[in-house]
């Protein structure tokens, strides 16, 4: 039975990628943060009391910035696969921490590395990084493919762009099966709440159950490649399996406005939105609401813009070129970006519907701490 060692485990990817490994018949061993709160709500559904016979899902205590930990983790699970998905992962984040997103993007996988070559496991573990679209940065090429030059724009791009290199170097040094997936945008009803398709679908599902009146959005121009998470996590797999290690752009090769992700979003309980105005006084307003069961009125502000979620330096314009993960992994996503709005949407409805539930029960509910 083949044994993979997951950071990350408690976010969006390494949800799906637990999932995944777990249907493949993997023991799968996760590394987690101590936090002062329960932070694995994503990965509730796979754990099993660990005093249960042949234990296939657990997790270890662990940071990217504790080497010592890493090293000991490592030691200890053996594993045939790492997948390196840890990461302070929000970009304009890490213009408020740009040392810590540099000690854990960048210099957190050179650890990870650096353990490898300590514990003198080259030739059994292999090595997924998670490198980023981000990478691109100020377009150089479109569409972004494994060859056109990087130029990162904000401290994460450039934490990750280190995390990319090192990889590649370990790989050419030492001989160790190493891969970085250039992954593109992808999201799905565990994406975080910050990130901007969720923020949206969030907002949509709230504003249609009249819990809330409107969501202020930064740069509605910006243009993303979003996928789906679940598509995405095989990609990462498929990577390891390959004969040679090799590092691969992952996309869709379509690109879509925040704008219009906006539109699809509402669209999908049946309010149409049109936007109005230019710059920060840009709005998106109620032009009608189909739905029954969701009372707006024509000309209700639902979306306006604010500056605060602007960042320094933006990235304008990704749009990937999946053709040698086509070719090489025999990849294709199953999700349209419209599955994926409609998905995410669906799910926030509910999410919601249930908050409201609960509240007319008495009970606090997730709006009421907000
Ligand atoms: P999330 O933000 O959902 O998850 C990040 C994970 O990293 C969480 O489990 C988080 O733990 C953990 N983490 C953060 N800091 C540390 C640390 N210092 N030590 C150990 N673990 C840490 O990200 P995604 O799942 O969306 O992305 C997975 C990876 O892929 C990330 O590296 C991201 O940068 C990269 N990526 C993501 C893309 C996307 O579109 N989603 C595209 C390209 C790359 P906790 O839950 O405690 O916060
Ligand atoms: P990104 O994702 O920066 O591409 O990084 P995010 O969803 O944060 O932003 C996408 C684009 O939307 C614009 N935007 C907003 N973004 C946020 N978060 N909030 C807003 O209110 C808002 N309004 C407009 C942004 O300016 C940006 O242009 C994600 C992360 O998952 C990274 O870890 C990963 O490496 C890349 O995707 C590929």
């Amino acid at each position: 039975m083949k044994k993979a060692l997951i950071t990350g485990v408690t976010g969006q990817d390494g949800a799906y990628l637990s999932e995944f490994l777990l249907k493949k018949g993997y023991e799968v061993h996760g590394v987690k943060r101590r936090s002062s709160l329960f932070n694995t709500d994503r990965i509730d559904h796979l754990y099993v009391d660990q005093h249960e016979k042949n234990v296939k899902f657990k997790l270890h205590y662990g940071d990217l910035t504790d080497s010592t930990n890493l090293i000991r983790i490592i030691q200890e699970v053996q594993p045939d696969e790492i997948y390196n998905l840890g990461a302070m992962s929000h970009v304009k984040v890490s213009f408020d921490t740009p040392e810590y997103t540099a000690n854990a993007d960048g210099i957190g996988t050179l650890r990870i590395l650096e353990a490898i070559r300590i514990l003198g496991l080259e030739k059994k573990t292999k090595i997924y990084q998670a490198s980023t679209s981000e990478l691109y940065g100020l377009v150089q090429e479109v569409p972004q493919k494994e060859s056109t030059p990087f130029y990162p724009r904000s401290p994460y791009a450039v934490a990750k762009m280190y995390a990319y290199w090192i990889t590649v170097n370990y790989r050419e040094a030492y001989n160790m099966f190493a891969c970085n997936g250039i992954l593109f945008n992808h999201e799905s009803p565990l994406r975080g709440e910050t990130f901007v398709t969720r923020k949206i679908t969030r907002a949509v599902a709230r504003i249609a159950l009249g819990a809330q009146d409107k969501v202020y959005l930064g740069n509605l121009d910006s243009k993303r490649d979003w996928g789906h998470a679940k598509d995405y996590v095989e990609a990462m797999w498929l990577i390891l399996q390959q004969k040679k290690p090799q590092d691969f752009v992952i996309a869709t090769g379509v690109t879509t406005t925040v704008r219009d992700f906006v539109k699809m979003a509402f669209a999908r309980v049946g309010i149409e939105v049109e936007f109005k105005g230019s710059g920060v006084k840009e709005t998106a307003v109620v032009k009608s609401c189909k739905n029954k069961e969701f009372q707006l009125k024509k000309g209700t502000v639902v979306v306006a813009v604010d500056k605060a979620y602007f960042r320094p330096t933006e990235v304008d314009l990704l749009i990937g070129d999946p053709s040698k993960c086509k070719k090489i992994l025999k990849w294709k996503p199953k999700y349209n970006l419209a599955m994926l709005v409609n998905e995410m949407v669906d799910a926030d409805v509910q999410l919601f519907k249930k908050d409201e539930y609960l509240k007319k029960g008495g009970f606090k509910t997730l709006s009421q701490f907000e």
